[in-house]
Formats: structure tokens, sequence, C-alpha cells
């Protein structure tokens, strides 16, 4: 039998054929009939059968370390967590969401149950080491945080790219699968890509042209192109603006002579850069996570939009458009035009005082909350699909500290840096068996589409532990008080009822309707019903291959959720943050060695470095330097650096390549296995080094409090090798 599945495991959506026979997976190959990824796939895709059958993913809950079921598990839950609980109340328990729980509509929608039930403020997720500042930008301008417009790569005839590598990552806040083809026939039908980054990336090579550009610099080198397009009066504004005006003359004082200086990309390059962008009838700006974890995050998000907008191309074919998802995406829901908005920093963290964005705080703080006595000081902690240690900024700290607590429960399916600190771990289902719907990616994808998984293998069966969503109930009702043995079925329908009043319909006729359906199932049919195609989940389960729901269209202004019913060009809050940004222009980088980071197509953040077919190889976990800075600073390429922070320092091999610029080094992230505890048999064998050792946690990007893991700066040395008897 051929199974047709979703692959979770990045934002690409590839549809899957996996082969089952007897309860077992066979072989896996892209699925030719998926409506969107029509056969591709990438290594990765294919790893879901070791990742299935890999010895050291749990298959029990562990407490203490030890095996245990998953009553006795339960048990241990209620009891330390509720000690917790009642000497420090709510915000005593904090909780991390990792990358995965995006990948997982059940983990998505029960992790909200179980937060909703903890009433804690102390909430961090991944997004604030990632996308964060996108979100705040998309929701100061548009008014919904997934309302981010992505470049419509099919039609477009010119994309500027900026701090993405869609040919490693597979695409980001852009679900598109098989970039590597779309970018081809782009450039085959005349159009043109231009990929902006320290690093001379797959997609840069893949690109028309390629500019080098300082790290951190990107929204100096986005604010003079909108410089070129005033000064040469080349505005050409798309409708339901405000704020063109003062955007403009904000734009007064990045003039391309000074950028060019603190970006490294000549003068004239700006100039003819702005004057393509304004000259094709179709372009699209395009910036990803090197122009968000960075210093001016939000600034640069924002000004790729502004770009967008300005060119035309905002909301136009060919340009950077809206998806409209066939459930849950808020933009789809009520009259549309107009709504709340976006406020930031309607609390604030304890110690730093940090705003909140989105319900949540910026993970950089966490360990400060975790070692900072007084109220409210974090005690406990629960991780849902996230490797702190080595995704956040100090990570070493994040460790002692995660040390420190007085209980921890993670959620994940092996014993890592992180979850190896859990007083007990709750293990998921394998991919394979569980159902999949990728409800926030749809949301951003390059065109409307929707494709539903049942499970590959049932996982009773599969002898695989119970979904994540009976998990997160039962976790829902401890944090409730209602103790270990909740009637999950019941307070499932209680959540059900919930999304149906949040969108303004009557629950139990809904309810009714929706028999005999449970947990996330429940849930996606309804939204499928109440999103903007009319769908139901039997129209999804009778096309295992996907429904195209065509093209990206225009959505001005229905799409917009701002208190004006405008587009705001000019948000105040990131208005005021411009004289941070002018100063930078003053800054002279000379001589500064500054560290970023880079994605490898067989890596998935830290997690999939234990299946041997992604791992081996030659080592990858290594630093590139450019030729010249080497010679500069006496390294040598397989030999081994220092490099050092303000925050700490690593021993990583040297790989010398001119792929780089010059004064940039670059440690990919996600490694750094061989701490003790773990149980990763082959990830340990290929440790590497954990680079967020040297990223720091002492300033934060001010609007959306993300890590600022790129332009770090660093001091780089030749490791001295010790000679005996000397
Ligand atoms: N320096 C630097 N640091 C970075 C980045 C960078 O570019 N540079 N990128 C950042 C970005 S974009 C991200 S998203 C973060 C990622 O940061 P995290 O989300 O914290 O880390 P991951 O490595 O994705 O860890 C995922 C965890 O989920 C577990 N897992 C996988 N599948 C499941 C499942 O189905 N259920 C459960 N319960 N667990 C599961 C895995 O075992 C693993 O422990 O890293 C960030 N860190
Ligand atoms: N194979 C693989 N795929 C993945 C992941 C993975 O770990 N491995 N992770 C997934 C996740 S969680 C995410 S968020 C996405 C991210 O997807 P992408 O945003 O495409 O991420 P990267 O491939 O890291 O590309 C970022 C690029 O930014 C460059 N860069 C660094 N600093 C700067 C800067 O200051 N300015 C500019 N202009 N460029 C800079 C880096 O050199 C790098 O080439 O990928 C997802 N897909
Ligand atoms: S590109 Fe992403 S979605 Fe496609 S097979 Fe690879 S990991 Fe899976
Ligand atoms: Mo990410």
């Amino acid at each position: 039998m051929i199974a047709y599945r979703t692959c979770p495991l990045c934002e690409a959506t590839c549809g899957l054929a996996i082969d089952v026979a007897d309860g077992r997976v066979g072989r896996i190959r892209g699925d030719a009939d998926d409506v969107f990824s029509r056969g591709f796939l990438c290594p990765k895709g294919v790893s879901l059968k070791p990742l299935h059958e890999d010895p050291d993913r749990l298959r029990f809950p562990l407490v203490d370390g030890r095996e245990a079921s998953w009553d006795e598990a339960f048990a241990v839950v209620d009891e330390r967590l509720r000690r917790v609980l009642d000497a420090g109340g709510p915000d005593a328990v904090a909780v991390y969401l990792g990358n995965p729980t995006a990948h997982s509509y059940a983990s998505l929608i029960y992790s909200r149950a179980l937060i909703k039930a903890l009433r804690t403020k102390n909430v961090y997720t991944a997004s604030t080491v990632d996308q964060m500042p996108k979100q705040v930008a998309a929701g100061l301008m548009f008014g919904g945080g997934l309302s981010v417009p992505v470049p419509d790569v099919d039609r477009t005839d010119y994309l500027l790219v900026l701090g993405a590598n869609p040919l490693a990552s597979n695409g980001s806040l852009m679900t598109a699968p098989d970039m590597r083809g779309r970018l081809r026939a782009l450039r085959a039908r005349g159009g043109r890509v231009v990929v902006v980054d320290p690093r001379r990336s797959r997609t840069a090579q893949e690109s028309d042209e390629h500019l080098f550009i300082r790290p951190g610099t990107d929204a100096l080198f986005l604010f003079a192109l909108v410089h070129v397009l005033a000064t040469e009066e080349l505005v050409t504004p798309v409708d339901h603006l405000a704020g063109v005006e003062e955007v403009l003359a904000l734009a007064g004082d990045f003039a391309p002579g000074p950028v060019s200086e603190a970006t490294g990309i000549p003068a004239a390059t700006i100039e003819r850069i702005a004057r393509s962008l304004a000259a094709g009838p179709r372009a699209a700006v395009y910036g990803r996570i090197g122009t968000c974890t960075q210093e001016f995050g939000t600034s640069a998000s924002w000004l790729v939009d502004v770009l967008n907008a300005l060119t035309g191309n905002l909301d136009r074919e060919g340009g950077a458009m809206f998806p409209r998802a066939a459930a849950g995406a808020s933009n789809t829901q009520g009259p549309g035009g107009r709504g709340k908005g976006f406020r930031i920093g309607r609390w604030r963290s304890r110690v730093r005082g940090a705003p909140e964005v989105f319900g949540e705080l910026p993970v950089g703080v966490l360990a400060e909350e975790i070692e900072t006595p007084g109220e409210g000081q974090v005690r406990a902690l629960i991780t849902n699909s996230g490797n702190p240690v080595l995704s956040t900024p100090d990570g070493a700290r994040l460790d002692r500290a995660l040390a420190g607590l007085d209980f921890m429960l993670s959620l994940d399916i092996y014993v890592n840096e992180t979850t190896r600190h859990a007083d007990v771990v709750l293990p998921a289902p394998s991919p394979l068996a569980r159902s999949h719907y990728d409800l926030p990616l749809y949301q951003l994808a390059i065109r409307n589409v929707a494709n539903y998984s049942p499970p590959v293998l049932d996982p009773a069966d599969a002898g695989e532990p119970p979904d994540e969503w009976r998990t997160l109930l039962r976790l829902a009702g401890i944090a409730g008080g209602a103790g270990p043995d909740v009637d999950v079925d019941a307070l499932d329908r209680f959540v059900a009822g919930q999304v149906i009043q949040q969108s303004g319909r009557d629950p139990e006729s809904v309810l009714a309707e929706l028999e005999p359906r449970v947990g996330p199932e429940r849930i996606l049919d309804f939204l499928l019903r109440a999103g903007p195609y009319d769908l139901t989940l039997a129209d999804l389960e009778a096309a295992p291959h996907g429904i195209d729901l065509g093209p990206l269209e225009p959505r001005l202004p229905e799409v917009l959720r701002t208190p004006s019913g405008k587009v705001e060009l000019a948000p105040k809050e990131i208005v005021g943050d411009v004289p941070r940004l002018r100063a930078a222009l003053r800054r002279s980088p000379d001589g500064e060695i500054v560290l970023i980071g880079r994605r490898q197509l067989r890596s998935n953040n830290s997690w999939m470095h234990n299946l041997e077919m992604l791992v081996r190889g030659p080592a990858r976990c290594t630093m590139h330097v450019h030729p010249d800075t080497a010679t500069q600073l006496g390294l040598e390429d397989g030999a081994e650096a220092t490099v050092r922070s303000a925050t700490n320092a690593v021993v990583v091999p040297v790989e010398v390549t001119d792929a780089i610029m010059p004064g940039v080094v670059s440690i990919p992230h996600g490694w750094g296995h061989d701490v003790p505890g773990t149980r990763q048999s082959v990830a340990r064998a290929h440790a590497g080094v954990n680079c967020n050792l040297l990223t720091g946690t002492a300033e934060l990007e001010p609007l959306s409090g993300n890590a600022i893991l790129n332009g770090v700066p660093v001091e780089v040395a030749p490791v001295e090798v010790l000679v005996a008897g000397r």
C-alpha cells in the first residue's frame, strides 16, 4: 500500500508517497501527484523512516531518568507541579514551545489549552529566536501577526532576497516546495534574482547577482533603497496606505553614500537595485532569518514591505501577496478591512521589563527569570518540542538555570541537551503515527493549498505513545487542579466548544454537526467549514494529494485588521526606533570580526543529528572564514580556532572559503551534542559545538524582544598547539 502524507519537518509541506506493508514502513518518495510539491522532496523527507525506527527515540515516559508508565508519570507531574504552583502561583511555571509545535496542529491547538489552564505570564517560544520581528512588523502594518506578505515567486520577474537561503532551508515564511525549481523557472522566463547575504549561499550561487552585506545592516540598505525611490521620484504607491510621506521623510537620512560605507554595498549598486525594483512591472522583496535575528530585525522586516508597497508591488500579482488560507487564518475571520490592530507590551517581564508580544516574552530573558529570586520567580518549566539549551542565546547560562529548577517537564521524543534536565519526559508518536495539517504554514504559502494527512500507521498497533493532544489535555487537567485523571474527552469537547464560540457560532449545534470526530480533527473540520472556501475535512480526506485553491489573489483592503483600515506604513513604535538605526550609520566596522550562522540542508535546527543518513560524511559544524581574514588572524584550513565573544568562548574547526565576506565568520547552530546525560548516540558521535554559547542576552531587539544571533562581535585566534615536554 502507498500512503500519502505531508512532510512535517520544514515549511515546504512536501507530499510524500510512503510504502507501507504489514505495519512496516518501506520506501519514502516524493508524491509526484501532490498538487503543490509535484514530487519534490529533500533528504530529510526520506529520513522519516529512520526517525520512525530510531532506537534512541523515546517510546515511554521517563521519570527521573527511568522508564515509567503513563499513569505514574502523570502522578509525578501532578505532585511536583502542584507543589510549585502552591508555593509560587501561576507565574512560577514557565512554558517553552519549540519549533516543531508549528509543524503539529495538535500541539499548536492543545498547547494553547495547557497555557490557558496554567494562567502563567511566563510563556516563551522559539519565535523570539526566529521570526518575531516579522510578526511585529506585520502586526503593526497590517493588523495581524501572520498577515505576512509572501513573494509571488511563480509570477514575479524580479526577486530581491535578503538573509534567506531557501535552497538550504527550503523556504521560511514562504511555503514553497522546490524553491530551486521555482527560481530556475523565474530566471528562465527572463526574470532576475538578487541575493543579499554576507555569505555566497547556495541560493546566491543560483542567483543573477549576489551582494555581500555587513551583518546587521539590512535596514540601512533597505532605507537607502527607499531614499533613492524618493529622490528619483520613482515612488508608485499601492492604494490603502497611511504614512507614505512620513516614511519618505525618514529615508532622507539614509543616502546611498553613507549607507554604502556601513553595509559594504557600493552606492551605485544601491541606486541600480532601487531603479530595477521600481522599473520591473512585477517585483518582490523578501527577507528572512538573517534580517530577523539581528540588531534591527523589526526595522528590516518593516522596510521589506515598505519597499513592496512603495514600488506598487504589495498585493499585486508577481509582487508580495497575502495568502488566503483554508483554515485558521485570523485575517479571513469577520467582516475584514479593519480591526483591533496589534499592541506591544500588554505586560512586561519581571526582571528587566521586556515587553510582551503576541502573548509571550522573549526567550532571551528566561534564564534571568529562573535565576532571580523574588515574587514571580520561575521555579518550574514545561518544554514542548524545544531544545533551548542549543537554540537560544547564552546556552551555558540557561543550561545552569535549568539544572537549578524545582521541577521540569519536557514533551519530547529524545533526551537531549535540554530535556536531560527534566524530571519527567513525555514522548510523542512518530510523525508517521499521527495525523497532520499545516495550520500556520498554509497561511504563508505562495499558492492557496490545503492538504490533510491521516496517520500512516495506527499509533496503538505501532507501539507508539498516545497522541500529543491527549497528553496536553491531561496536563491541562493537572494545571487546572483536576488531578492526573481528568476526563480527556470531556475536556477536548470543551476546548472545541471554545474555538467554535470564539468565532461567534453556537457550540452545541456545531459540535453536533462535527460528530463523531474528536481531537484536532474535529477542530480542523470546524476551521475548514468556517474558512473562506467552505471546505470540510471530508473533502480533504477525499483528496490525498491535496486541494489546489489557486494562485494568490489581491486582498487589500479586506485582509487588513488595523484600526484605521489602512496599511500603516509608519507605525509610531517603529518610527520611534529609527534614531537607533540612524546612530548605526555612524559606526565604523573597521577591523571588527562578527559571527553569523548558517543552515544546512541535512540539519533541522538541533534535532535530526541522531540519524546516520543525515550526519555521515565530513564534519559539518565548522567555522567559515574568508582567506584574507584567515591570513590576517593566522588561521589555517582544518585547524582549530578559539572564538571568544562577550558571553563565552568555543573551539571550532576552521574552513577557509571565499564564499563568506572578509571580517565575517559563520558557525551553524544546533550542534554541541557532547554534554553528559543525553541519549542520542549518533548525535554524540557528531557533536560539533554550540554556537549559542557565544550569542548573548544582554541586548535583545527592543520592539520584538528577538534574540540577536547574527552580527555578534567576536575575537578569533588559532588554538595554540601545546608541544609536550617543553
Ligand atoms: N545561532 C542561531 N540560533 C538559532 C537559529 C539561528 O539561525 N542561529 N535559529 C533559530 C530558529 S529559527 C529556531 S526555530 C530555533 C529552534 O529552536 P527549538 O525549537 O528550541 O529547537 P529544535 O532544535 O527545533 O528542537 C526541537 C525539539 O523538538 C523535539 N521534537 C521533534 N518532534 C517532536 C514532536 O513531535 N513532539 C515533541 N514533543 N517533540 C518533538 C526534538 O527532539 C527537539 O528536542 O533555533 C533558533 N536558534
Ligand atoms: N535544512 C534545514 N532547513 C530548515 C531549518 C534547518 O535547520 N535546516 N530550519 C528551519 C527554520 S526553524 C527556519 S526559521 C528556516 C529559516 O530559513 P532561512 O531564513 O532561509 O534560513 P538560513 O538558511 O539560515 O538563511 C539565512 C541566511 O541569512 C544570512 N545572514 C546572516 N546574517 C545576515 C544579515 O545580517 N543580513 C543578511 N542579509 N543575511 C544574513 C546567512 O548567511 C544565511 O545564508 O529554515 C527552516 N528550514
Ligand atoms: S523540503 Fe522540507 S517538507 Fe520537503 S521533504 Fe524536505 S524537510 Fe520535508
Ligand atoms: Mo525557525
